[in-house]
């Protein structure tokens, strides 16, 4: 552990009240890493709540502790007296308040100490307690970490080993990115030690699909177009195709990753028309070297991992597709070496 956050030893022996935060629109890795903490910081006798931005897909809903989350968008006022009355705020799988939008004021009101455990690069600089390492593949695997330096190796039980399962199969793509390590191997073995059920939560995780979002993804295959020359493909969702099909949020989470599925290519980009606002989600995945990171960053108002990051572009969806095949060009020679 890289940091001064084994100081957090001291801390927990007197009973805290404590909140966990993911980030907004949490995935399998922030809701995993935030309700294994739960779990565990109730193990040790504090008071623990999670507060979720916003709400997240249903396929995250069977992990043990969810029916506990409270989600700020809908509880504001029971969420700001917990964070007001917090003593710890644990903030995980992001690094910068700007993840959780309209609780950053909250945060930054807040004289809780902050404690930040995460992957992405570049972390900001709120928390007195940080775990930063953007070589780990998922929270999950750093929260396990965490726990095992703490000398609490024996409160990983069914609960925590579930939670945990599921962020490190999730951010690591079921153990196939380049982060998945021999170390995360281990770790993974001994949470299914520990009773996390393998085969039923990749089942509770992906066999999820009812049939529109299955056309709605065969739509967006059939709008993928490849750029051969930059060995990169994109895909396109405007808002009437998402409606058509009865678009829910979540629904196209991982239709990205279908690009860098063509043989040869290595940069994959979806534009997903937002349903409600002006603007145009774009989801970025490489790879090998290519930083989709900081070509997110420079291009389009975002950021993340080098081989996974997210952005936006508030021009029309043909203006978004013109400017990104012209960027491409700047690009070539990183992209075809
Ligand atoms: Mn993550």
């Amino acid at each position: 552990m890289n940091t001064n956050i084994q100081e957090l030893e001291s801390v927990l022996e007197r009973p805290q009240n404590v909140v966990v935060i993911p980030h907004k629109n949490p995935d399998g890795d922030a809701m995993g890493s935030s309700l294994a903490m739960y779990h565990y910081l109730k193990s040790l006798g504090h008071s623990v709540t999670v507060i979720a931005p916003n709400e997240y897909p249903d396929f995250l809903k069977w992990m043990p502790g969810d029916s506990e989350v409270i989600k700020f968008e809908t509880k504001k006022n029971t969420a700001k007296r917990l964070i007001e009355e917090a003593d710890l705020i644990f903030t995980l799988d992001f690094n910068s308040l700007n993840r959780v939008e309209e609780m950053k004021e909250d945060l930054e009101k807040s004289k809780a100490t902050f404690v930040m455990i995460d992957h992405h690069e570049q972390p900001d600089n709120y928390a007195t307690y940080v775990y930063s390492d953007p070589q780990i593949g998922s929270t999950c695997e750093m929260i396990y970490n965490f726990i095992d330096s703490m000398g609490h190796h024996n409160t990983i039980g069914r609960e925590i080993a579930s939670c945990l399962y599921t962020g490190i199969m999730t951010d690591t793509g079921s153990f196939r990115f380049p982060s998945t390590t021999s170390l995360t191997h281990r770790v993974i073995a001994d949470l299914i030690d520990r009773g996390a059920q393998n085969a039923e939560i990749h089942s509770a995780v992906y066999d999820t699909n009812n049939l529109s979002r299955l056309h709605l993804l065969g739509t967006a295959l059939k709008n993928l177009v490849l750029l051969q020359e930059y060995n990169t493909v994109y895909i396109t969702l405007t808002r009437k195709e998402l409606e058509q099909y009865g678009f829910k949020k979540g629904d196209t989470e991982g239709f990205v990753n279908y690009g860098l599925s063509l043989k040869g290519v290595r940069f994959a980009v979806i534009f997903i028309e937002d349903t409600l606002e002006n603007f145009i989600k774009i989801s970025l995945r490489s790879k090998g070297d290519f930083s989709v990171n900081d070509f997110a960053r420079k291009h389009y108002n975002g950021g993340g991992h080098i081989n996974a990051a997210g952005g936006r572009s508030d021009l029309s969806m043909e203006k978004t597709v013109e400017k990104f095949t012209d960027l491409l060009r700047d690009y070539k020679a990183m992209l075809t070496v």
